[in-house]
């Protein structure tokens, strides 16, 4: 895997509540909680090597840092390569305009390259591991979103996702060769090659691997004892329907 040492993020917005939801049911979100855990997120990126962490809210006082209720996800506006940054057209209409701040901040370190309508794609949907690229087909992310990141990776691999926001919700690597898998949401016949390990219904599959770190937010029960994990808990993020990956666009400057 390749070493990353950049990281994007963007502090929870005021209007978290706000946030679209799928697949689960609107709770109170305590923005002040929500905050301290992104807070505590990005120290632990810093702590696995991070070395520049770039908030494109700055102090907190953005012009649109109020707009995007789910602002703070900044994975799903964005792909970034080697040489270019694609620029996502996410899949929920309320989160399209995230992504100008976004493509602003990318530009200090890659080429843009911006996706154009009726295309659609979540940054959630697209999983990379073993030197390919997964991509969930989802309400998010449609067959242009698949065609026009395939223009820039070369090829992908179209798993269809049931049940769940994102590919990401289902299936993350926690190692080079190991997958974290929810079977009852995607087809495990298209991780062929990797050793799975399958999450519980009511575990999480989403796992964030940095540098030498994988962070997870509930140890899996399955997960063999020599597989290392560091735990990191979003639980007020979580209520927004998102996870570890999504908080942060990781690369190599
Ligand atoms: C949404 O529905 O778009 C947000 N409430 C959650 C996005 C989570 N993003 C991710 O998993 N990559």
């Amino acid at each position: 895997m390749t070493r990353v040492d950049t990281a994007i993020v963007r502090r929870v917005s005021s209007s978290i509540a706000d946030c679209a939801l799928s697949f689960i049911d609107r709770a109170p979100i305590d923005v002040d909680a929500a905050r301290l855990e992104h807070f505590r997120y990005v120290q632990a990126l810093v702590a696995a090597g991070i070395t520049e962490v770039v908030d494109i809210e700055g102090g907190g006082d953005g012009e649109d840092f109020d707009e995007f209720p789910d602002g703070v996800f900044v994975e799903d506006c964005a792909l970034v390569f080697d040489d270019v940054a694609l620029i996502t057209r996410p899949g929920a209409p309320s989160r399209r305009g995230e992504t100008r701040r976004i493509a602003e901040a990318l530009s200090a370190y890659r080429e843009i390259v911006e996706m154009e309508a009726p295309a659609t794609l979540d940054g959630g949907d697209v999983l990379r591991a073993g030197g390919l690229v997964f991509v969930g087909v989802t309400a998010r992310s449609n067959p242009d979103g698949l065609a026009a990141l395939a223009r820039i990776c070369g090829g992908l691999v179209p798993v269809v996702v049931n049940g769940a926001l994102h590919l990401k919700s289902c299936v993350t690597a926690i190692d080079d060769e190991t997958l974290l898998i929810d079977r009852a949401k995607v087809d495990a016949d298209a991780f062929a090659g990797f050793d799975l390990v399958d999450v519980d219904a009511d575990e999480d599959a989403n796992a964030l691997r940095v540098n030498d770190t994988t962070f997870v937010q509930r140890r899996p029960k399955k997960l063999p004892s020599q597989k290392k994990t560091t735990t990191l808990a979003l639980p007020e993020l979580a209520k927004a329907e998102g996870a570890l990956t999504c908080c942060s666009l990781l690369f190599r400057r």
